[in-house]
């Protein structure tokens, strides 16, 4: 009991001092290397995968013609080793369950290459969900939507993915002690699942747990992908009603655009000062 206390405690500690999220289109210049709250991230740094926003100006074809937004995407790619793994994480408060059912949506848009060593997997946008209100003792799970499981996959070209309460299915890694490999179930479907198993009269219901990170990736299990995403949007309600929206634009940073430091264009007044004076000393040399 002291532990659960304990738990509740910091996780209403860990909710109430994450940062509000903007309500307008943030570009994403940058990953963080490690689980940084608020920030887009690498969520497993340790494992081999790379994650990086790159431009796909040149790169012809739909990857380049068809980008859903801006030039800049992001690849992830995971190696030969089958426990490798390529994801990107914000973690953050994104309301409860209950909210993103009855007012969320969620949409990204990912490249689906042909050829690859598994044509079914393409990135997945997954929720961690923690009920920490739950007194069964297992209340934390990843809920994960994978395309493959929501109908025919396209290759060569972008999808767009438009999800909802009611629509979009996620298979899920064990909430409440349940079997999460069902796979066609939805948010609001789960919800009925969970109520229906969970007997009549449970008051910890699947309704106030909270979503607290939005992750998409490749892997584990799946050696040797390439798949690229974009243009990632999440909203819903907190518990005050207030707009929760996350509208994600990756994009490289542009170079030209970053003002030279003032010190520079006087350190290069002073190289040229010394190439001249080196042209003439072996003028007056040459003579
Ligand atoms: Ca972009």
């Amino acid at each position: 009991m002291k532990k659960q206390g304990f738990t509740f405690l910091s996780i209403t500690t860990f909710l109430m001092s994450t940062f509000a999220l903007p309500a307008v289109a943030v570009e994403v210049n940058t990953i963080q290397p490690a689980i940084t709250v608020g920030q887009w991230s690498n969520a497993f740094p340790a494992t081999p995968g790379t994650l990086e926003i790159v431009d796909v100006a040149g790169e012809g074809g739909n990857l380049e013609n068809n980008a859903p937004l801006g030039t800049g995407v992001v690849k992830m790619q995971t190696t030969g080793d089958n426990s490798s793994r390529a994801e990107v994480r914000i973690v953050d408060n994104f309301g409860t369950v209950g909210s993103f059912i009855q007012n969320g949506t969620l949409s990204y848009d990912y490249y689906h290459e042909s050829g690859a060593p598994n044509p079914n997997i393409a990135p997945a946008i997954k929720f961690e969900i923690l009920d920490y209100t739950s007194n069964n003792g297992a209340g934390y799970a990843t809920f994960i939507y994978e395309p493959t499981y929501n109908g025919t996959l396209s290759f060569d070209d972008w999808n767009h993915i438009d999800i909802t309460g009611t629509s979009g299915n996620f298979w899920h890694m064990t909430l409440y002690g349940e079997n999460g490999l069902i796979f066609n179930n939805t948010f609001d479907e789960w919800n009925t699942a969970f109520n229906s198993s969970l007997g009549g009269g449970f008051l910890d219901t699947f309704l106030d747990a909270n979503i607290f990170s939005i992750s998409l990736g490749l892997g584990s299990g799946t050696p040797g992908q390439t798949g690229y995403i974009d243009n990632v949007n999440f909203s819903s309600l907190d518990a005050n009603q207030n707009a929760i929206t996350l509208m994600a634009d990756f994009e490289t940073l542009d170079v030209a655009a970053v003002p030279l430091p003032a010190t520079l264009p006087l350190y290069g007044t002073g190289l040229a000062a010394l190439g001249l004076m080196g042209w003439r000393k072996r003028r007056r040399a040459s003579r």
